[in-house]
């Protein structure tokens, strides 16, 4: 016991020894000569590829050109984000309602593309909210969230979002086993291996819609699940999970889940778990989770809460979970593009294991097992094993492929990037990387057909790459061309948040339906105001809507008089332009609650309540007209109990409104 403890340590002492201490000797020549041709996209011409980069504890979703680095969007997902107005306008708001209340912040990690076929499809990207369980789906024809799914019986949702080969399932592990919601889980911590459980969601994906449903979940053990990738090809009809401490250790799991030599991958048959789901074997558990959908003719969202989920309990399912042993703490779970090859890659391991598919199915009909773990039989090592990449660096964690048999992948402890091939494990090249890699990606590199000639990696630490901004140094992402036999790093460009996983496609995959504009006609917005003769105030006791209407470059009304300390103000603003890329935005003295932008042909809402008497000037904060510093308006708020009638004009002046009283 001591010591391994004591080995423990030593790998994590050597680990900081050798990210703290160590620079990649090839630093000053890191860059060769031609790199800037390579990476240069002159002005007015567009990126070859789309990436999507998870900004980790950001919550949100950024958009990068390659080869150039440039940074396109940041999409708001999980967390507040002023400069879009999410989760400040009264329509964004349901998207980050949850069983736990409104959530302003989270934690993204994983963005995966849709597939059909196995191919990305460019329709949309899911992503997982980790701290508050939920899944998250975003509409490339818009670059905006338009669902959010939050996800019962689970802590930590890292093993996630990870897609089928036709985007049947989304599949979320959980990280944390947490007793199951509809348990007592006022329990002592240290009752963990009886009360605790680990559940894996199948979230099916309707195909036209791309609504997202909790199809069921599987119980399993208490373990962490840490990552997953759909199997392919041949091995179409699995999923399969990294395990970590499988040894159920609830304190101090830098230790205590670092004993056992070898945890797992688990493997899934879906299709079986689909049979037993359809002949009833599944339990309907009471549970309450969230269900958040954007509707792009509302220009809004609605938050429903469902009450149930089918549970298929994995210990009591024969032939449906499978434990393929995997030295030591697995963190990525990667995929091949024949659907072969299942790559893990243990933290702690000094080597990386390839696990074969068809000898994977050959020890199941041979029942060439090695004990079972929790009712699950154990597959032995030897007999699904391809082979093991020896001496590849240290600390592996995730693996992307070519598509021309070759597998990369990055070491966090020696801050590299290793090249080899599948078929014969030999490694191939070894670049560098600034410094201490988590995750990479290959433009479609965990699909069937990956669109090689580009690998990112994707750093935790920057120390002395970019310039010094205080006591934070910015996040970065290292593009690498792996066209040639060699690996060659051609640019480093920074990130926001801190990168995870990301995903790549070719630019015109994402740019052939993209939306340019609301059409007004459209507009289902209950407070539209599709014209500006429409615009008007209507006072409905202590409300106040406001039908505003936005174009270049004035509000409709812009004069409002009436408004009582107190008031509920609801400016319900249309955005009339019919142009690609006219937003108009809104803000109004003294709101705590942000401003709003709005997109052509959208209704936004910003809700109000003045709590002081006063003149309360409003403007447009888009510039988005030679006019724009004149787009504004005043509004008048008078004493709670005032008379002053309401009133609303635009346009009109003093000798117009003269025979009118105050
Ligand atoms: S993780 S650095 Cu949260 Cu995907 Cu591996
Ligand atoms: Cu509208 Cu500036």
């Amino acid at each position: 016991m001591k010591n391994l403890v004591l080995g423990t340590i030593g790998i994590f002492v050597l680990g900081l020894m050798l990210m703290a201490g160590c620079k990649p000797k090839t630093l000053s020549s890191a860059v060769s000569g031609d790199a800037a041709s390579k990476t240069y996209v002159p002005p007015g011409q567009y990126d070859e590829f789309y990436n999507f980069v998870s900004g980790g504890f950001s919550g949100q979703l950024s958009v990068y050109g390659l080869p150039s680095g440039r940074l396109f969007r940041v999409i708001p997902v999980f967390s507040v984000d002023p400069e879009k107005g999410w989760g400040y306008s009264e329509e964004t708001k349901p998207m980050l309602n949850s069983s736990h209340g409104f959530i302003p912040w989270d934690d993204y990690h994983h963005p995966e593309m849709s597939q059909t076929n196995g191919e990305v499809d460019g329709r949309w990207v899911f992503g997982n909210a980790n701290n508050t369980p939920r899944v998250a789906r975003i509409d490339l024809k818009t670059f905006r969230t338009v669902e959010i799914i939050e996800l019962p019986n689970s802590g930590g949702n890292h093993s996630s979002p990870f897609i089928t080969p036709n985007t049947e399932y989304v599949i979320a592990g959980t990280r944390f086993s947490v007793p199951p919601d509809n348990s007592n889980t006022d329990v002592p911590i240290h009752t963990y291996k009886e009360n605790f459980r680990s559940y894996i969601s199948f979230i099916s994906v309707d195909k036209e819609t791309g609504h997202m449903d909790i199809k069921f979940q599987i119980e399993c053990p208490g373990v962490n699940f840490d990552l997953s990738h759909a199997g392919k090809g041949p091995s179409d009809g699995w999923f399969f999970f990294s395990c970590y401490n499988t040894e159920q250790a609830y304190t101090l799991l830098e230790v205590n889940a670092s004993q056992r030599d070898k945890d797992f991958v688990m493997a899934v048959n879906w299709k079986k778990a689909e049979e037993y789901l359809a002949a009833g074997k599944a339990k309907k558990v009471p549970v309450r989770y969230a269900v958040n959908r954007w509707d792009e003719s509302t220009h809004s969202a609605t938050s429903e809460f469902k009450t149930e989920v089918m549970v298929l309990k994995a210990s009591e399912l024969p032939d449906m979970c499978y434990m393929m042993p995997c030295p030591k703490s697995p963190h990525g779970c990667d995929v091949d593009p024949t659907g072969e090859y299942i790559v893990g890659s243990g933290k702690l391991a000094a080597l990386v294991p390839v696990f074969s598919f068809s000898k994977m199915q050959k020890a199941i009909a041979d029942k060439d097992f090695d004990g079972e773990y929790d009712g699950m039989p154990i597959l032995k090592y030897e007999s699904v094993l391809h082979g093991e990449v020896q001496k590849p660096g240290l600390g592996p964690l995730h693996t992307e492929f070519d598509g021309n048999g070759n597998a990369y992948t990055s070491f966090f402890v020696s801050s590299e990037v290793v090249k080899w091939r599948l078929s014969d494990l030999e490694v191939l090249d070894r670049v560098p990387t600034y410094y201490s890699i988590g995750h990479l990606c290959v433009p479609g590199g965990d699909s069937r057909k990956p669109f090689g000639k580009y690998m990112i990696a994707y750093n935790k630490i920057t120390k002395d790459r970019y310039l010094p901004t205080g006591p934070e140094l910015c996040q970065s992402a290292q593009l690498y061309d792996i066209s040639g036999d060699k690996m060659q790093l051609i640019l480093d460009f920074p990130t926001i948040g801190e990168p995870h996983y990301a995903q790549a496609a070719p630019a015109e995959l994402i740019m052939k339906d993209q939306v340019k504009i609301f059409r007004i006609e459209d507009n289902n917005h209950p407070y539209a105001t599709k014209g500006e003769k429409d615009a008007r105030v209507v006072r409905d006791g202590k409300q106040v809507h406001v039908y505003m209407t936005s174009i270049r470059s004035h509000f409709a009304p812009d004069n409002i008089e009436g408004v009582r300390v107190g008031d509920e103000v609801y400016f319900h603003v249309t955005n009339l332009e019919q142009d690609w890329d006219v937003p108009h935005g809104f803000a109004i003295k003294g709101a705590p609650n942000g401003e709003l932008l709005i997109m052509p042909g959208e209704t936004c809402t910003l809700k109000w309540v003045p709590a002081k008497v006063g003149m309360y000037p409003m403007y447009c904060t888009d510039f988005c007209s030679a006019l724009h510093q004149e787009m504004s308006g005043y509004v008048r708020v008078s004493p709670a109990g005032s008379n002053v009638p309401l009133k609303f004009h635009v346009g009109e002046l003093a000798e117009e409104a003269a025979d009118e009283n105050m």
